[in-house]
C-alpha cells in the first residue's frame, strides 16, 4: 500500500517533470495571414514581441504591423537585420514594416538595444 503511494507520487512527479521541460519549450508561433498577393501579421510590443515568434511563407511580400504599447525607451526601435529594417515604432499607432522573405530559414529579431527578442521563421 504504501509503497504503491510512493510509485505513484514518483510517476506524478515525473510526469510533471517531463510536462514542464518539454510542454513549456514550446514557444507559441503564429503564422501569417495571407491577403491576395500578400501576407501580413500582427505584432504587438507590450513588456516584449507578442507573438514572439512569427512564421511567414517564402517569396510572399510580407507586412509585419508593429503596434507598440509599450512607451519605453527601450522599444522604440526595432531591427530586423536580416531583412535590412531598423526603423523607429510610434507608440499606440500601427506601423508596418514590409519585408520580402526571400530564403527559408529562422530569423532573429531585436529592440535597438539588443535585449528583447522575436523570431521569424520563413518556411
Ligand atoms: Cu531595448
Amino acid at each position: 500500500m504504501d509503497k504503491s503511494i510512493v510509485l505513484i507520487s514518483a510517476l506524478v512527479l515525473i510526469g510533471l517533470i517531463i510536462w514542464w521541460f518539454f510542454g513549456k519549450r514550446q514557444t507559441e508561433s503564429v503564422v501569417a495571414t495571407r491577403q491576395g498577393d500578400k501576407q501580413v501579421i500582427e505584432v504587438t510590443v507590450d513588456g516584449g514581441y507578442k507573438p514572439s515568434v512569427i512564421e511567414l511563407a517564402r517569396n510572399i511580400p510580407t507586412e509585419i504591423t508593429f503596434l507598440r504599447k509599450d512607451a519605453s525607451a527601450c522599444f522604440e526601435e526595432v531591427v530586423l537585420p536580416d531583412f535590412g529594417v531598423r526603423t523607429h515604432l510610434p507608440v499606440n499607432q500601427p506601423y508596418v514594416v514590409v519585408v520580402n522573405p526571400k530564403e527559408v530559414g529562422e530569423y532573429k529579431y531585436a529592440c535597438g538595444m539588443n535585449m528583447f527578442f522575436g523570431k521569424v521563421i520563413v518556411k
